[in-house]
Parts: C-alpha cells; structure tokens; sequence
C-alpha cells in the first residue's frame, strides 16, 4: 500500500515552502500527501511585504472530524509552520486522535532562522510549539528552534563542533524519547547537514552534504519534507536525513548557479525524479 501521510502546514501560492514544496516532493517519493492547510498566503513572511493571510483554523476541526467520520488512517501526521497558537492546540488533538501504533508524527517546529523568529510568530506561539513538539518521534528543528525549544542563547548554540552538536541534539531529544534531526550543522568548511539522535537505536550520528554558498528560503521545508518521505518509506533515520541533506544541496546549488532570488525558493521541481529513483532502489546505503 501508497504510504499516507497528513501533512499541516500552510499554503503559500507564490515563493517555495511549506505545501508547495511538501506536496510534491511526497508525491515523488511515492507517498499519498494529504494536506491540512492551516492558511493560504499570498507569498510566505519572509522577504515579501504586505501578503495575504487567510487563516483557516476554522477548517481544521471539521476536516479532521470528516476524515475521522470517514474511517481516514495515516502512517504518518507531519506538521510545520502555524499560523496561531489555536492552530498548534487543534494540531495537538490531530495528532491524539488519529493516532495509533505505526503512526509516526513528525513535527518540525517552525518558528525561525539566524537566531530570530519570524515576525508572525509571539513567545506564546513559540511556547506553543514547545507542547506540540513534545508529541512528536521525530523533531527536525535548525539552530533557532533549538534554541527556542531548549530555552538557550542561540549565540550559545555553536554547531560547529562535533562534541557541541552531540550534546544539543541530544539535549532536544527529551531524555530519548523522541529523535532529533538538528539541522545546519557544518562540520568542516564545505559541509553542511544534520546531526541525528535515533531513539531506537541510542546512536548520535551526522548527516551532510556539499556546503552551496548562499541561502534560499524552504530549504529547511525541503529537507524535513524528504526526511518524513524517506523515513516512512522505511529508511533508518540517518539514512533519510542524508537523502534530505544531499537532495536539498543539490538543488540549492542548481537555484545558486542561476541566480535566482533567494526568496522564491530553491528550484527543486527539475529535480524531483532523482528522489523517485532513489526510493525505487530501496533502502538506501550508508
Ligand atoms: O519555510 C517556513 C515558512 C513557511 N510558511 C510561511 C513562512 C515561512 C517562513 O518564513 O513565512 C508562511
């Protein structure tokens, strides 16, 4: 059977990230997306002004209601940015209801990047995000979130040395009962990845690939949407987050080469088939 997957986050029309990344990327990876949008965006918050934002908390209630009414399971609920603390509190009963053992829930706690949060979310949101995390097996936080979700300094968050990103990544993973895929971890001047806690196995191990110059918004979007892809279809959670570390390089590094506006996001789309094949080919090596 198509894996299935509920995945909540909002739909922003113009500039990758969020479900329109999400949406295809499972698609290629052989996995049924069914979205939750929380709200539908103009453009996503980060270097546009004056978008849209028609929030949809309203919807989510009913459409959960329905697809329980209508029997619905998931193998997997993946949640990303929100637009209120409400929304956080109903993606919370989400996941109480439909869960059930073989159901993964995958939260990556989007609140932030380079050490702020985005200017939509308040403290009360990002303490929110906290107890949303707190369900979660698997997180996949960057350094801001980390930050946030331990309560730390992020300028105390140095993720440039292996003994540091042990100790942070394990930190997050509250005592092993959740694993953690802590992203943006570069050790070394040409590499960039993640550091990974597996709660089944105990194990802290590294996940990178070649370091691009420049940043593109949604990178943080694709990296956590290849790694739910993967680890549904049964990859071992290093095993995915080097899928989603090598994917996202290499299509940073094509959206660099042409010079593309780093708000619209990293051009992905010409590259979707090496995710197919690569899922074709069955667990992948490490
Ligand atoms: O990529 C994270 C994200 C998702 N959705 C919206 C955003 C952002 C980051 O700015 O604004 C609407």
């Amino acid at each position: 059977m198509t894996p299935r997957v509920a995945a909540v986050h909002d739909l922003s029309c113009f500039g990758r990230c969020s479900l329109t990344i999400v949406m295809p990327v499972l698609s290629a990876m052989g996995v049924q997306c069914c979205p939750l949008p929380t709200a539908l965006l103009s453009t996503h918050t980060g270097g546009f002004q004056g978008n849209t934002f028609l929030d949809l908390t309203d919807q989510m209630g009913p459409v959960a209601a329905h697809w329980k009414m209508e029997g619905v399971a998931f193998d997997a609920i993946y949640t990303g940015f929100m637009g209120s603390w409400e929304q956080m509190a109903l993606t919370a009963q989400l996941i109480r209801d439909f869960s059930r053992p073989g159901c993964r829930i995958i939260v990556d706690p989007v609140m932030g990047d380079h050490g702020k949060p985005y200017r939509t979310y308040t403290p009360e949101m990002c303490r929110a995000m906290a107890e949303l995390a707190a369900l979660a097996d698997v997180i996949t936080p960057n350094a801001t979130e980390a930050a946030l979700l331990l309560g730390e300094e992020y300028k105390n968050l140095r993720l440039d040395r292996e003994a540091d990103c042990r100790r942070w990544c394990e930190a997050l993973s509250l005592e092993g009962r959740r694993s953690v895929a802590l992203t943006g971890v570069s050790l070394g001047e040409d590499a960039l990845g993640a550091v990974c806690f597996d709660r089944d196995t105990g194990r802290t191990e590294f996940a990178a690939a070649p370091l691009v110059p420049g940043q593109f918004h949604g990178t943080g979007d694709l990296f956590a949407g290849v790694l739910s892809g993967a680890l549904v279809r049964g990859r071992s959670l290093t095993e995915a987050a080097r899928l989603a570390a090598e994917f996202t390089s290499r299509c940073a590094r094509r959206t660099w080469e042409a010079g593309a506006p780093r708000r619209e996001g990293v051009d992905f789309e010409p590259l979707l088939w090496q995710l197919g094949q690569r899922m074709e080919a069955g667990p992948c090596r490490t």
